[in-house]
């Protein structure tokens, strides 16, 4: 086990295109530091360290050197006579384009129910996994629900987390399509081809009967560190709820209007059901789930579901423009515009929904837009009292690191609705952060950089005993909710809970919708903008 260095100054550890900002953060005091460059070892610059802002989220006082002028495609390092070095990193327009791939073909890997060949899959590949009917919880009824991305470190198909992932993928697709495009493409694009395979599974979970939506199909409890194909626990669906109705309404929608140049029977298909769907979550609004007894995998709880139903909404009336949709997006705002980007709040891709529908009406494109702009807003003025330029506060939660490409999502969002550079540079910031701009120094996405993620909590991982690579990891969590978190993290700031290892699985577990808006963001700055 190779030691965990935490380094005094800290960069993205993948690195910066030629034109970006390049600015590498400080945690101690030093007047002066130099660029390296890595090859002939000379130094081929020279600043000034500026700024100190205190952080009780890391502890540290954090101090700035900018080396924007960097630009020529290298290998460097930052070095200061009093704090040490940096990790490498590249200086290259390209630098972001491999990692976009892997992250993308993180999704391939946790696909459900067919085999997975060697040449995308590599080391991982495994026979079909999961292939049996599922009992419907409470039932003696069969239900074929195969197929789909299993979730995370474990092999679990949620509804709400897969619709977030989705949704991120379709968005990546619509927002940045040169990036997302397949070069070697057939007629569809790879993320168009990869996303159907989880629509399709979504489909499945379906009730035909109500248009309700099951709310994942799992075991009882986690399986065994194995391969999926070798698990041989009974699956079982849980019952509906409104939050994966809603969800499942959203995505449909949104889905319909993507694959229709693709797919015509396909995208009527999936509109069919958006509607099917929304019937249902419109009657039945408050359907929470709960585990039912006996069943201990992920819950997915959420006792909100005006933002899924704001979300669907949102969607419906952008594929269809029906006034029925247009009425209950403006009632919704009457009180505050839904926010949130995650498994639990979805009201942003809503808002994203309605803002680009041919027939918004503009009093309510005002309303919310000026939300979204307003919200956005604080994600400055946060951003800028953070040592690392990020927006998420005092927000180390479980998964923080989707929060943090969450917000830069919504600045990206934003941005594309009422242009603002502040928007587009904290953006960045949030990207740098996550690829090793941190005060725990790790590329949080694993096989990139020089430190990054070698003992994440997923089960293909561990049963090979080699990680795959381009996965984003959860990142630290100060409420510390596994047992190894608990021995090993406690008294550290909470930027500083994190621990690389397999048993965490609160700060060290893979996750589909920690991928998504990864991927998101790579294909945004894979293409030089
Ligand atoms: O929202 C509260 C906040 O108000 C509070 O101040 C803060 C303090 O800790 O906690 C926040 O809640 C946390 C919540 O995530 C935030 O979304 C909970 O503590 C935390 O337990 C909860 O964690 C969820 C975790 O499952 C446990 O239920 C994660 O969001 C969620 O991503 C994760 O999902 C799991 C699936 O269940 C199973 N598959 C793997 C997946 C990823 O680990
Ligand atoms: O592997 C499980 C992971 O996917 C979940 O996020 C996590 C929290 O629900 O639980 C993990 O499973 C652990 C279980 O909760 C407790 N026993 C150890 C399991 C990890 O091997
Ligand atoms: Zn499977």
């Amino acid at each position: 086990v190779s030691k965990v260095k935490t380094m005094l100054i800290n960069v993205n550890q993948l690195g910066y295109r030629a034109n970006d900002k390049k600015v590498a953060v400080f945690s101690g005091e030093d007047t002066k530091f130099e660029v390296i460059d890595t090859k002939t070892n000379k130094s081929v610059f020279t600043g000034d360290i500026t700024g100190a802002v205190e952080n009780s989220t890391t502890g540290e006082t954090n101090r700035y050197g900018d080396f924007s002028s960097i630009t020529t495609s290298g290998t460097y390092l930052i070095k200061t006579a009093k704090l040490g070095e940096s990790f490498p990193f590249t200086v290259d327009d390209k630098v972001y384009d491999t990692a976009l791939k892997e992250a993308l073909n993180m999704f391939y890997c946790q696909r459900c129910g067919t085999k997975l060949s060697g040449d995308k899959a590599g080391a991982w590949a495994h026979e079909a996994c999961h292939t049996q009917a599922a009992t419907i919880f409470g039932t003696d009824k069969k239900l074929d629900v195969s197929g789909g991305w299993h979730d995370a470190g474990d092999y679990g198909r949620y509804t709400v987390a897969s619709a977030k992932a989705a949704a991120d993928l379709m968005l990546a697709w619509q927002l940045n399509p040169a990036s997302m495009a397949n070069p070697a493409a057939s007629s569809i694009p790879g993320v168009i081809d990869e996303v159907r395979y989880n629509l399709e599974w979504m489909l499945k979970m379906q009730d035909t009967a109500s248009g309700g939506v099951y709310h994942k199909v799992t075991n009882a409890v986690f399986e065994k560190e194995v391969m999926p194909d070798k698990v041989t626990d009974a699956l079982i669906v849980s019952p509906i709820s409104s939050s994966a109705t809603g969800d499942f309404a959203a995505v449909m929608a949104m889905a319909s209007g993507i694959y229709k140049p693709y797919d015509a029977k396909f995208a009527s298909k999936c509109l069919a059901a958006a509607e099917k769907a929304w019937k249902y979550v419109k009657a039945n609004p408050q359907q929470y789930f709960k585990n039912p007894e006996g069943i201990v995998t992920g819950e997915y709880g959420d006792t909100n579901t005006a933002d899924e139903l704001y979300w669907a909404a949102c969607e419906l009336f952008k594929a269809t423009g029906k006034a029925e949709y247009n009425d209950y997006v403006k009632e919704a705002c009457k009180s505050a515009v839904p926010e949130g980007l995650g498994w639990q709040s979805v009201g942003t891709y809503g808002s994203y929904a309605y803002l680009t529908a041919e027939k918004a009406d503009k009093d309510i494109a005002n309303t919310i837009k000026a939300a979204l702009v307003k919200s956005s807003d604080a994600l400055l003025t946060r951003a800028k009292a953070d040592g690392y330029g990020i927006s998420i506060a005092t927000d180390y939660v479980w998964g923080s690191n989707m929060l943090v490409a969450n917000n830069a999502i919504q600045l990206l969002i934003t941005d594309k609705l009422s242009p603002n550079s502040g928007y587009r540079e904290t953006a960045e910031n949030h990207l740098h952060y996550l690829l090793g701009r941190n005060s725990v120094s790790y590329c949080f996405v694993t096989g990139l950089g020089t430190q990054y993620p070698t003992n994440p909590h997923h089960r293909p991982s561990l049963a090979t005993g080699k990680t795959i690579p381009g996965m984003l990891v959860g990142g630290p969590n100060s409420a510390l909710e596994d047992p190894y978190a608990k021995a090993v993290l406690k008294d550290l700031p909470p930027a500083k809970c994190y621990a690389d290892n397999s048993q965490s699985y609160s700060t060290n577990e893979v996750d589909i919708y920690w991928n998504s808006p990864l991927v998101f963001l790579l294909s945004y700055y894979a293409k030089a903008y």
